[in-house]
């Protein structure tokens, strides 16, 4: 398959014949299109959030949330500029909103996750519902759910946002409409949704279409109690510490069908084996600091740094101090279409 077939006088004069009619050779292409193992244009790379929140800072005086509609910094990846992607299937970005400011009402097909970086008492409304967000929190915007943003505490209100942009823009399925209000009515209490779909309970009769988790909100608060009770055991998995996923209580399945996302402590000094897996990741530590080989390169990181490892690359981290991370990546869809592979090494 990695053959390059020999160019010749009468060959090149066939395909500028057939290149008129919107035709083309495969065995000039073959090799390049099947490759024997993943090639990907997207490099492993790091962003400091302090460089970040700078910027956003800046970025504050210079337009409001009303007019940006949203005010985000793309992180975009150096081997992919110019097309909004942090991987190949991928979007994340920054996004601040300041004390007062309110990111108005929208919805699309488009998916978003929310992890929230830093600042307190902002919210996020989503399908009638208002979630308070703190640092830690794992907040979900399902698909065409109306969705807005507000800041009604008086510190700027940071977090990232992950979207499977690059996935709808590939499959032509992208549709968005805005309010004509700036938010949207809230129709159910603040909880609403954490006590009916988050405590082991379920509706008795729940009859659901949509294939995202109900519960829009994942508190720190029980996530970093669920790792510290674990942590207890010493049950460490040598690639990944102790590593979980967030889930739909109703499927048991990811709590987002197009994004996974994920959980990991690693307790202090430890170092993690060679992993790999075609699911290119988006990593943000949220406590410790430590150091990420990805292939050949070394990253230093702390909390709310985020970095990213393309398809396949092996990756090992090395934990300074007791490390949490969350990541995310497009693994729940590779999963379904019998894509997805890893590589423990001997672990
Ligand atoms: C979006 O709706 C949000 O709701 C953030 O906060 C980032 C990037 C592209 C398209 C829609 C949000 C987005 C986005």
């Amino acid at each position: 398959m990695e053959h390059a077939v020999r160019q010749m006088p009468e060959r090149q004069a066939f395909y500028e014949k057939i290149d008129g009619e919107n035709l083309s050779a495969l065995w000039n292409v073959l090799g390049a299109l099947i490759t024997p193992e993943p090639k990907s244009a997207c490099q492993p790379f790091l962003w400091r959030f302090d460089a970040i929140r700078q910027h956003m800072t800046e970025a504050g005086k210079l337009i409001t949330a009303k007019e940006a509609e949203r005010r985000v910094l793309i992180l975009e990846n150096p081997g992919l500029r110019g097309q909004s992607k942090v991987t190949t299937s991928l979007y994340a970005g920054i996004q601040a909103v300041l004390p007062g400011e309110v990111a108005p009402a929208h919805r699309h097909t488009q998916s978003a996750l929310r992890f929230v970086l830093e600042g307190k008492g902002a919210h996020t409304a989503v399908d009638g519902e208002r979630t308070m967000m703190s640092p830690g929190d794992f907040v979900i915007t399902p698909a065409m759910t109306w969705h807005d943003h507000g800041n009604t505490s008086s510190e700027p209100m940071f977090w990232l946002d992950g979207l499977d942009i690059p996935v709808v823009q590939f499959l032509d399925a992208s549709f968005a409409e805005g309010l004509d209000d700036e938010e949207q009515p809230i129709t159910r209490p603040v909880g609403d949704s954490y006590a009916r779909y988050g405590q082991n309970l379920l509706p008795v009769d729940i009859k659901r279409k949509s294939k995202t988790s109900p519960v829009f909100s994942y508190p720190y608060e029980h996530t970093r109690a669920a790792l510290e009770q674990m942590k207890k055991s010493e049950a460490w998995d040598a690639c990944h510490g102790l590593k979980l996923r967030y889930t739909n209580p109703v499927s048991g399945d990811y709590a987002m069908p197009t994004m996974g996302t994920f959980i990991q402590l690693l307790p202090k000094g430890f170092s993690t084996s060679r992993y790999r897996s075609t699911d290119a990741t988006v990593y943000v530590p949220m406590e410790g600091k430590g150091r990420t080989r990805i292939g050949d390169k070394i990253f230093d990181w702390g909390p709310r740094d985020i970095f990213v490892v393309p398809s396949w690359h092996p990756v090992s981290h090395e934990a300074e101090d007791e490390s949490v991370l969350f990541s995310f990546s497009d693994r729940p869809i590779q999963e379904k279409l019998d894509l997805f592979r890893e590589d423990r090494g001997n672990a």
